[in-house]
């Protein structure tokens, strides 16, 4: 058989493009493939929700990779090494009680692999730079672009998406909240209506609020992971994932309550 380039093409323009009309009418739309994004896209997709994760960068995972430093190692306590143990990824008792060791690559990849495999989509290279919000005043879809066409600063109208439910994932820098606030300013479900700031490392403190703030900020807008914290004012935890596995599902059991 003589390989030919314009079948190629076609094939991956094809693939592409089918994918990509299936998924115009979601259920949830999750920005940022963090270990938060990627738990809840898993949780809804097993729920048999059509569910997408868009994120920024060519790789999801998020700052899971790099466990501490760079140290490829994460740590979980007991509620998230369940989590883990569900998903087959080994973990390793510390020898104090209450923490586990995972490798970070094997964490990403692993759930990753589930959540896709349970029937979640990931546009990779593809970032949110907006909401869609109609005369309800409720969020609607979201507003995506290539990243290279953020990053080369280039003049481009993005293309939107629908969906019942959106969940900004995106770590320290909650993003799609930031949108919101400032296009809307005072309205967020915070205590001064608008984003609180992450506040100092206190892992203790940290983890239990990451789950607590787990909620929707905004009607249609839920919150996960470290966006949950800098959005309702929690502190940050450092390299410990378990607040982010368990912020993840409970987003994921808040909103398939709802739909
Ligand atoms: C598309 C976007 C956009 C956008 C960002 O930072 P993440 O790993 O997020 P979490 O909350 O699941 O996990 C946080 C954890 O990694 C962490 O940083 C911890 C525990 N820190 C503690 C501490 O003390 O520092 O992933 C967010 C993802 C990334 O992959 C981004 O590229 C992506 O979201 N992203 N994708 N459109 N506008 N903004």
């Amino acid at each position: 058989m003589k390989l030919d380039e314009l079948v190629i093409t076609k094939a991956i323009v094809e693939g592409y493009f089918k994918k990509l009309m299936n998924c115009l009418e979601l259920d949830v739309a999750i920005v940022g493939g963090g270990p938060s994004g990627l738990v809840a896209a898993l949780e809804l997709a097993r729920a048999g929700k059509r569910v997408v994760i868009y994120e920024r960068k060519l790789s999801v995972g998020g700052g899971m990779w790099g466990g501490g430093m760079l140290f490829n190692e994460i740590v979980v306590q007991e509620e998230a090494r369940k989590i883990l143990d569900e998903l087959d990824v080994r973990t390793t008792p510390y020898r104090v009680a209450g923490y586990y060791t995972a490798d970070s690559v094997e964490a990403v990849s692993t759930i990753t692999s589930k959540a896709v495999k349970a029937g979640a989509i990931v546009f990779n290279g593809i970032s949110v730079e907006d909401v869609v919000v109609h005369e309800d005043g409720r969020i609607q879809g979201l507003v995506i672009n290539w990243t290279a066409v953020e990053m080369a600063g280039l003049h481009v109208d993005p293309l939107s998406i629908h969906c019942k439910y959106v969940i900004d994932a995106t770590g320290h820098d909650t993003e799609v909240v930031r949108v919101v606030a400032r296009k809307m300013p005072g309205r967020l479900f915070t205590a001064t209506g608008n984003i609180e700031g992450e506040k100092f490392m206190s892992p203790d403190r940290a983890e239990k609020l990451t789950i607590e703030n787990t909620r929707e900020v905004f009607p249609g807008l839920y919150v996960a992971g470290m966006a949950a914290n800098a959005t309702f004012g929690g502190p940050r935890m450092g390299p410990i994932f378990g607040g982010m596995l368990l912020s993840g599902a409970k987003a994921a059991r808040d909103i398939l309550s709802k739909i």
